[in-house]
């Protein structure tokens, strides 16, 4: 036990989140094509060439068009726009120069951009070709509208050919949904006796799983915008249907509202930049919405804002639609898709993640590269209010609800950039001088922090800090007794997880993202190594937060997200 204090202010757990081995499948952007100018017509310096060089060959194009979106794309947008990452667009990378770039590039910034050269990730040739590339214009890539989306779509067991009950004795809800990174796959794990289910094949570098509102079903998208749904009462659970909605997508969500259960599912995509909704059954592509559209600032057109979050509402047959780079919430009505009604609410840029308050009328979300938290009444489709959460770069996930010995209900949100937990009150009706403002800020193991995490029955808040550069912190996790939160410096109690799952075979394994149980009284954390290494799952006892279970098997290949069936189709945590 021990209550060490990092108090670094980490930019460079930012850096480490996109220097994560990010090898996107990109095959359909990888066919662009642009012309590519000589250095006279740019006007521009580059030591040892001459002005009617071409800027880069056209193979040299293609390795920097394969490493930007592998690499860059996450934090600067495949327009190169900027979002976490600054705007790279060739009116500002021509006016800074090749050597500038390259030097960028080779070094990174305090304010986040990894130092790609210096850490071994990119050769100096590669950095060379960086450089050169960022002075041309980004190549688009395609769009990917019904027709090719039409083209992907499988329904692998029809709908009179699955199982009219249950066909297993599992019980499906304290069922684990494992993401497999970078298999490509997801591990169900019965949350009893903590034994590998089956191991399903899904799409590249899975993101998240969400499952439909019943329960029966588990939809999965990879980063490669691949969504597989699996029928998890087949006598042994596996894809009954699949489609690809885009190049690149991070989220995927079903409908909720009573009476409209299990209906529909929604994607959102990266690139091209849209959302589809989907036949709940069947995954039959229904209806995509562009979200290209004005940024709510400074109300300019932008050409890539990115889907981030989607949640269902519990209150309206209603998605809610985080759109990143604009800053726009959009309410999607799902009732008649022909005539959808959407409803634009002016929240802040950068949206990111997020999650419902206790009671699930209050969707509260991370404008994450602008320090808020945008807090949406899902009863009144009203915005609440933009919070600042005074903290480096909030990253909730879907967030820890607490009920605070002092301020009553409260939601919590770590920070990517700092050691700050920020605990703001949601309770407008009984404790109205509290809501929607920051009540408490706790510190907890130090920057890089992903996840927090807590259940109703618990009495505690678990803060990881993954992308922290220091390796004994980022495989350790910090609890705080939420009924000892009234003191004004709350201490916590410092689990080491990675110690505790006792790896073999060397690597830098980080603890990411706590996931409880049904019953609320374990939490399960991936202890997440490189992807020939091993990796594990540990379970702690909620109430003595002693180990409970190490579960190592070499099918679990970069576990990251976990996602226990009820707790995520009920919207607990
Ligand atoms: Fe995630 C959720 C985007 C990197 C693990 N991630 C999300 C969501 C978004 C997102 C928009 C919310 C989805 C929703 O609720 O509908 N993530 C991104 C990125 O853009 C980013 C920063 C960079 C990238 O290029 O992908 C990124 N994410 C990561 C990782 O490196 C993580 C740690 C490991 C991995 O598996 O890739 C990671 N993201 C997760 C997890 C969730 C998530 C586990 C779901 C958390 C939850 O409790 O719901």
């Amino acid at each position: 036990m021990s209550t060490n204090r990092f108090k670094q202010k980490l930019k460079a757990a930012l850096a480490g989140f996109v220097a994560l081995p990010m090898a996107l499948s990109m095959g359909s952007i990888a066919n662009a094509e642009t012309t590519i100018p000589t250095l006279g017509q740019l006007k521009l310096e580059i030591p040892g060439r001459k002005a009617d060089d071409s800027v880069m060959t056209a193979e040299e194009f293609n390795t920097g068009r394969e490493i930007f979106f592998q690499r860059c794309a996450g934090c600067h947008g495949v327009l190169r726009k900027g979002a976490t990452g600054k705007a790279l667009t060739t009116d500002l990378t021509r006016k800074k120069g090749y050597k500038y770039l390259s030097d960028f590039i080779t070094y990174g910034s305090p304010a986040g951009m990894p130092n790609w050269g210096t850490s071994g990730e990119l050769s100096k040739e590669e950095i060379d070709v960086m450089a050169r590339y960022l002075l041309i214009e980004p190549p688009q890539p395609p769009e990917f509208g019904m027709a090719e989306m039409r083209k992907t779509w499988k329904v692998i067991v029809p709908v009179d050919k699955r199982p009219t009950k249950k066909m297993n004795d599992l019980d499906i809800d304290n069922l684990f949904s494992v993401t497999l990174r970078d298999s490509g796959e997801v591990a169900l794990i019965d949350g009893k006796s903590k034994k590998i289910v089956t191991i399903v094949k899904t799409g590249y570098a899975v993101h998240i799983s969400r499952i439909s509102a019943s329960g029966r079903y588990l939809f999965v998208i990879g980063r490669d915008a691949r969504v597989n749904m699996i029928d998890l009462w087949m006598k042994v659970p596996s894809n009954v249907a699949e489609i690809k909605i885009g190049a690149e997508a991070r989220s995927i969500e079903t409908s909720k509202y009573k009476g409209w259960e299990d209906k529909f599912a929604i994607a959102g995509a990266y690139w091209p930049p849209q959302f589809v909704i989907m036949d709940g059954a069947t995954l039959e592509p229904k209806k995509i919405v562009s979200t290209r559209g004005m940024t709510v600032d400074t109300q300019e057109y932008h050409p890539e804002p990115r889907v981030a979050a989607i949640v269902a509402s519990h209150y309206r047959p209603e998605f809610i639609v985080n759109v990143k780079e604009t800053g726009q919430i959009l309410l999607v009505d799902y009732t008649d898709i022909k005539n959808l009604k959407v409803t634009s609410i002016e929240a802040e840029r950068f949206l990111h993640d997020g999650g419902f308050d206790s009671t699930k009328r209050y969707f509260l979300t991370a404008a994450n590269a602008r320090g808020k938290i945008v807090v949406v009444d899902t009863k009144k489709n009203v915005l609440s209010a933009i919070v600042t959460t005074g903290g480096d770069t909030p990253h909730p996930g879907r967030g820890a609800n607490l009920k605070h010995p002092v301020h009553g209900p409260v939601w919590a949100t770590s920070h990517l950039g700092d050691e700050t937990v920020a605990l703001i009150g949601t309770d407008p009706v009984g404790h109205p001088d509290k809501a929607w403002k920051v009540v408490q800020t706790l510190e907890a193991l130090g920057g890089g922090s992903l996840f927090v995490k807590s259940h109703p029955k618990s009495d505690h808040l678990y803060v990881d800090a993954t992308l922290n550069p220091d390796a004994e912190t980022s495989a350790s996790v910090a609890v705080f007794k939420v009924s000892e939160l009234n003191v004004e410096e709350p201490e916590y109690i410092t689990l080491p997880i990675g110690k505790w799952a006792n790896i073999t075979g060397g690597g830098q394994p980080r603890v990411v993202q706590g996931e409880f149980n049904t019953a609320g009284d374990e939490i399960w954390f991936s202890v997440w190594n490189a992807k020939d290494k091993q990796s594990a799952l540990v379970v702690i006892d909620d109430k003595t937060l002693k180990l409970k279970a190490v579960i190592k098997d070499k099918r679990l290949i970069t576990p990251t997200g976990k996602f226990n069936v009820f707790n995520t189709r009920s919207d607990v945590y």
